[in-house]
């Protein structure tokens, strides 16, 4: 079939009815972008001949996508979050910024709200018999290379069966388990005592993963850790490192592996001096590197809906 409506002017006239498009009402924004959003899916109707129980089926995926919660994790699949990344990189090459921590997804994992620790904190609040300890440290500087006091490390990660507190479908972790905050010291130093983690995988069984199905895509991730590090001189940094070894570091579902976050991983023993469950423990040595203000402002800061509990 070879029916091309979209330049009728029955269709156009449709379009800015739809999107209010020439009226005064309204938000200007809003129309702006539905009105090329609604222009993109009629013409690929039309250009892919796509057919009415496509459509539906379509429409239907998207009431099962808010049911099943998963927008945000499908706009990670498909690689949106991934191109906001790309575009900032691009933003902060044109403006001359280079060399802090590169940033990566945040993903829609995160819980506000962890209290935040003088140095130190330990994220395992829950056992986990699977788990073994892992050490995360290192130092929080600016692009000369001067320690930054006083900067929140965030952190959150999942256990050993690649699930995360608040959101895990088990309901085995208590708020904030292997979520943790550290306020730097003088010297900008961090640490976080914790468990190795797993990878993530979309629930088998939700609109993540059924499209993912469609497009013969797995929905899962390399072993990971999140950060944010926040400082009131500094922009906000948003990243994650890999677990060095994961088979998949380079097959990420959700696109968030980069060359400079993969830190070495260290076997160390006298975790029984430091409080870890075995004396046998791995260790990761990460140290960021924030990038300053722009003309006085954080322009790294993003609104989204956020989690949070109270610890
Ligand atoms: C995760 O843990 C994650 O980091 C992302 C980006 C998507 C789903 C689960
Ligand atoms: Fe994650």
């Amino acid at each position: 079939m070879t029916i091309k409506v979209f330049d009728t002017q029955e269709v156009q006239d449709l379009l800015k009815a739809a999107t209010n498009i020439e009226g005064a009402e309204g938000n200007p924004r809003v129309k702006q972008i539905i009105n090329r959003l609604l222009a993109d899916l009629f013409k690929a109707i039309d250009d892919l001949d796509i057919t009415p129980d496509e459509i539906w089926a379509g429409v239907n995926y998207l009431n099962q996508l808010g049911r099943d919660g998963e927008a945000a994790l499908l706009a990670a699949g498909l690689g949106l979050e991934k191109l906001l990344d790309i575009r900032m990189d691009a933003e902060d090459k044109q403006a001359g910024i280079e060399g802090g921590t590169p940033r990566t997804i945040e993903g829609p994992l995160y819980v506000a709200g962890a209290p935040v620790k003088d140095g130190l904190c330990k994220m395992d609040l829950d056992p986990d018999e699977d788990a073994g300890p892992l050490v995360i440290r290192g130092t929080v500087a600016d692009l000369d290379g001067k320690p930054v006091a006083n900067a929140i490390v965030e952190c959150w990660h999942a256990n050993s069966k690649g699930f995360y507190s608040h959101f895990d479908p088990t309901g085995a972790q208590t708020d904030f388990n292997l979520r943790g905050a550290v306020r730097t010291d003088a010297q900008g130093k961090y640490e976080f005592r914790t468990l190795m983690p797993v990878g993530y995988g979309c629930p088998p069984h939700g609109a993540t993963q059924q499209l993912l199905n469609g497009l013969g895509r797995h929905g899962n991730r390399p072993a990971h850790v999140h950060f944010f590090v926040t400082s009131e001189q500094h922009r906000k940094l948003t990243t994650q490192f890999n677990i060095e070894g994961d088979p998949l570091i380079w097959d990420d579902f959700a696109y968030a592996t980069r060359e400079d976050l993969i830190p070495p991983v260290t076997e160390k023993t006298g975790g029984a001096g430091l409080g870890l469950k075995e004396d046998a423990y791995k260790e990761i040595v990460f140290d960021f590197v924030l990038t300053g203000l722009v003309q006085g402002q954080d322009n790294q800061l993003v609104n989204r809906l956020r989690a949070s509990a109270k610890a």
